[in-house]
């Protein structure tokens, strides 16, 4: 492990206090899923491939819409960000790229970043572009709009931080930008809905034609907030409707929280990797809009049955010998959790639902489907939701370095200690600019 930030003899320790109880764990595990003909240590190295990218503004903040309730030690920027970013990646060993939000994570010093960010081992993930809240100093107010305003002046500042974006995130080896606005009206009336799209398209095209050959853009869509009555980019309709009209490079970001309750996300998930216009997603969970929870702790069901469709479509295109490799982020943001073991619960989550989705027996499942056997099928399903992979995840982290339980061996390193006191609460400061 590079520059290790938590002491490796201490997750040493922690792992040999485990061990004895963990390999017992993984044995049983492991004998019931002999007798179901599956070879644990196949699964074992399936979960030692994923990775998940960690959201910058995750690492901070104590921030909600409404108020904002400081934790201790909170990165007061993305040098420090990425310092607790390589601490979640050391334990968990599944979140090897952090995701930036500019201007929020801004630095005069990218090349100082990148090279700490190599210290670490760790690579960056898509960056993503705010025009949904002005910044100090900004010429052109996005009140009424950015990509899509009436106002060409607004419109062009915005087009030109998205190449901005790309530009540094070039330097920082990134391969996308995610956009997502909250353009739209808040009553009706207010902006011509197909007019507001026509203007998104435009300020798009601009975007799109600044990608390098090796880049994506990603089209975040958003039911809803800021804009109540006619959010732009409402749906994945509209997405993929402009990822389309966009050309190749364009492809849709489908983040969990972004939808009506009871929306079949998992189905959504099929139509655009149907149509090859999956481009990656922001991993969270919710009870009734964009809520920003941790993955997994309000509905791992749907996470199981999005990862299902995923692994459907990952065969397919295994036996099409075509690429399929949507981008795996997490997008979460609140304050009553230290976000460093809120982030690392959640990618051990997703982590969870990509293994128990590598267990559905996938023959299996079509016989059922083909002979109209729904009670089977069903239960083809639920029985690798139900399996308990724990040990299975766990073994992973241990053997590529982490730890076996991180938010144990993260509370025992006295982490959050140290930080707090290397970094002394500013008065009023924000680390991810949401206030
Ligand atoms: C919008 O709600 C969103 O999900 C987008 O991904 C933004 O970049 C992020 O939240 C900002 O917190
Ligand atoms: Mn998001
Ligand atoms: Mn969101």
């Amino acid at each position: 492990i590079k520059n290790a930030v938590i002491d490796v003899g201490l997750v040493g320790d922690h792992n040999a206090q485990q061990q004895a109880t963990l390999q017992a764990d993984y044995d049983a595990l492991g004998g019931i899923l002999a007798r179901r003909g599956v070879d644990i240590e196949r699964l074992t190295a399936i979960a030692g491939t994923f990775a998940v990218a960690v959201p910058s503004w995750g690492a901070g903040t104590g921030g909600t819409r409404f108020a904002r309730f400081p934790g201790r030690g909170e990165p007061r920027n993305v040098f420090e960000k990425l310092e607790d970013c390589a601490v979640i990646n050391q334990l968990t060993r599944a979140t090897p790229a952090v995701s930036l939000h500019f201007p929020w994570d801004r630095t005069d010093d990218p090349a100082a970043l990148k090279e700490l960010a190599d210290g670490y081992g760790l690579g960056f993930d898509a960056v993503n572009s705010n025009t949904f809240q002005d910044q100090q100093g900004q010429e052109h107010t996005y009140k009424y709009g950015s990509l899509t305003a009436q106002s060409g002046a607004a419109r062009a500042q915005a087009v030109q931080h998205n190449i901005d974006c790309i530009e540094l995130g070039r330097k920082l080896g990134s391969k996308a930008l995610t956009v997502w606005v909250g353009d739209g009206a808040n009553f009706p009336g207010q902006s011509n809905l197909r007019g507001a799209l026509e203007r998104y398209l435009d300020s798009m095209r601009d975007i799109y034609g600044a990608l390098p050959a090796d880049w994506n853009v990603f089209i975040e869509h958003k039911l809803f907030e800021p804009a109540f009555y006619a959010t732009v980019i409402a749906d994945w309709g509209t997405s993929f409707a402009a990822a389309t009209e966009l050309g190749p490079k364009a492809k849709c970001l489908v983040d969990l929280g972004h939808h009506a309750p009871n929306t079949n996300i998992e189905m959504i998930v099929a139509r655009l990797a149907q149509f090859g216009k999956l481009g990656g997603f922001h991993f969270n969970d919710s009870k009734y809009g964009d809520d920003d929870l941790d993955s997994g702790s309000i509905n791992p069901f749907q996470l199981f049955l999005v990862f299902n469709e995923l692994a459907d479509a990952a065969e397919r295109a295994k036996s099409a010998a075509t690429d399929f490799a949507p981008a795996y982020m997490l997008d979460q943001s609140h304050n009553v959790t230290d976000p460093i073991e809120s982030l690392m619960s959640s990618a051990v989550e997703v982590q969870r639902a990509f293994v128990q989705a590598a267990l559905v027996d996938r023959n299996a499942l079509r016989a059922f489907q083909e002979s109209n056997d729904v009670l089977n099928a069903a239960q083809t399903l639920k029985k690798a939701y139900r399996t308990d992979v724990s040990a299975i995840l766990a073994m992973a982290r241990v053997r590529a370095g982490g730890a076996a339980d991180p938010v144990a061996a993260y509370r025992s390193s006295g982490y959050r200690d140290g930080a707090a006191e290397r970094r002394p609460a500013k008065a009023g400061a924000s680390s991810s600019g949401i206030v």
